[in-house]
């Protein structure tokens, strides 16, 4: 396991950034902050009042801090979604809206997340999927990073296993493996090494630890999927597309076919091998945490635990994400702060890009400059704040051909493009499941229009002309 450092020069410049910054203030303890990013996790958690999947050790991070119970990513899939929250800008703005693209190829001088807090005297480092694939090293972000992490299993010793579509699409297959030799072990054993080497080092850390699961291939240890019996798997109610337009599934029509094909006994297995999958992350998170303990660094450390977008797990007779709908928009996000509440539940909407603003108002950061998001500092403060002083607006989107925005009330999606455009409104208020479209009724027609030249703006976002 070797952790890769970058060439001393570059390391140099953030220690001299860093020097500065401490001469420039009085010297005040800053926070370390911890960031896990779980891979295509939804809101299948104890803490989420789910009652089979247990995840005791996030339960007990959630008890600890915030749970943001309507937190929405502005992608509904990887790549696109971590460009966004990682640099608090919308898709479009950094020029990614698809798993290929790269936001330094847009905008090469934009300043992320972790690169502000390495700029203002943080030690950086990376484990594992927190940028998409190839841009999980971007120089300027990291001090630190393992360039080991692949997005396959090889390493895996191999039990019980099934491809549930009989090799039609490999991606659903799910296995109980041996202990110990999946990536994520690998991630978690990383992330001690460095939690450890803390100790030692002067500065604050910003450390950010990327799992792969629960995202397929659905693998996990047995002891997981020996956690939940398939005889006591429910499937979801709400579990049929009857009544959903076509454009919503955007182009996966193949898929869709060999989906719908997987008959009961493969769709339980699925699902038991999700809850198996959430299991194990909640096991590893537990890791992680304990190893700060350990390291007296606990009471001093900010943790973030989040998805990186939702997923349907057979609810509108879909398995996946890449819907713009509350089920793949939506994602858990956990907060624990030093020093302030705990068991608190922040009910307003609120967007991953608000993130970066929030986390750098808490460590005592300069406010980053061009982020889209807004600091949610305020709601931590005040978690009855109303209308009046924060106005829930959430928007997500998948590639260039669905779209929606998220109000405290409602949801408003659009799919397809210029004249093919189909569109939906749902109240959430009583239509929780999304299932009743009232676009069509005239009371709502001013409400649609506006909500139309909302997603249009979002549509002709691009990023800056200077690149940055
Ligand atoms: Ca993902």
């Amino acid at each position: 396991m070797k952790f890769t450092r970058m060439s001393p020069l570059f390391r140099f410049i953030p220690f001299v950034c860093g020097l500065f910054v401490l001469l420039a203030q009085p010297a005040a303890a800053k926070p370390n902050v911890l960031l896990i990013v779980a891979d295509d996790l939804n809101e299948l958690l104890g803490a989420w009042g789910h009652p089979v999947v247990q995840t005791p050790h996030i339960d007990q991070l959630a008890s600890e801090g915030y749970r943001f119970r309507r937190a929405y990513a502005q992608a509904a899939v990887c790549g696109p979604s971590r460009a966004s929250f990682l640099t608090g800008r919308r898709p479009h703005e950094v020029g990614v809206i698809d798993n290929k693209a790269r936001f330094r190829d847009a905008c090469p001088d934009l300043v992320t997340l972790p690169q502000h807090f390495r700029e203002n005297g943080y030690y950086t480092a990376t484990v594992g999927k927190v940028f998409h694939h190839d841009q999980i090293f971007d120089e300027p972000s990291w001090d630190t990073c393992d360039p080991n992490w692949r997005f396959d299993e090889f390493g895996a010793t191999f039990g019980a296993s099934r491809d549930v579509t009989g090799g039609a699409l490999p991606w659903i297959t799910w296995r109980a493996v041996e202990e110990g030799t999946l990536w994520d072990d690998w991630v978690v054993n990383t992330v001690k090494v460095e939690i450890k080497k803390q100790q030692e080092i002067e500065q604050p850390f910003f450390l950010a630890a990327g799992l792969m699961r629960p995202h397929d291939p659905f693998f996990a240890p047995k002891e997981f999927f020996d956690m939940y019996p398939l005889e006591s798997i429910r499937l979801p109610e709400n579990a049929t597309r009857d009544g959903l337009p076509e454009a919503a599934f955007g182009s996966f029509d193949d898929w869709m076919v060999e989906i719908d094909g997987i008959d009961e006994q493969g769709r339980k297995e699925l699902l038991r091998a999700w809850y198996a999958c959430i299991s194990y992350v909640d096991s590893l998170v537990g890791e992680m945490v304990a190893e700060l303990k350990v390291a007296n660094l606990y009471e001093d450390t900010i943790i973030v635990f989040m998805g990186d977008h939702g997923y349907h797990n057979w609810e509108k007779g879909w398995w996946g994400k890449a819907t713009v709908w509350e089920l793949s928009s939506r994602s858990p996000l956990i907060l624990k702060v030093p020093g302030r509440r705990g068991d608190a539940d922040v009910n307003r909407v609120i967007e991953f890009i608000d993130l970066y603003p929030s986390l750098a108002e808490l460590a005592g950061l300069p406010d980053p400059e061009r982020v889209s998001g807004r600091s949610f500092v305020p709601l931590l403060e005040d978690l009855q704040m109303g209308d009046a002083q924060w106005q829930g607006l959430a928007y997500t989107q998948f590639k260039d051909g669905l779209y929606s925005l998220r109000t405290e009330r409602f949801r408003y999606c659009e799919w397809g493009k210029g004249d093919e455009i189909v569109s939906a409104l749902y109240d959430h208020e009583v239509d929780p499941a999304e299932r009743n479209d009232i676009s069509a009724q005239p009371e709502y027609a001013e409400l649609v229009e506006q909500f139309h030249e909302q997603l249009e703006a979002q549509r002709r976002m691009r990023p800056a002309a200077d690149g940055r």
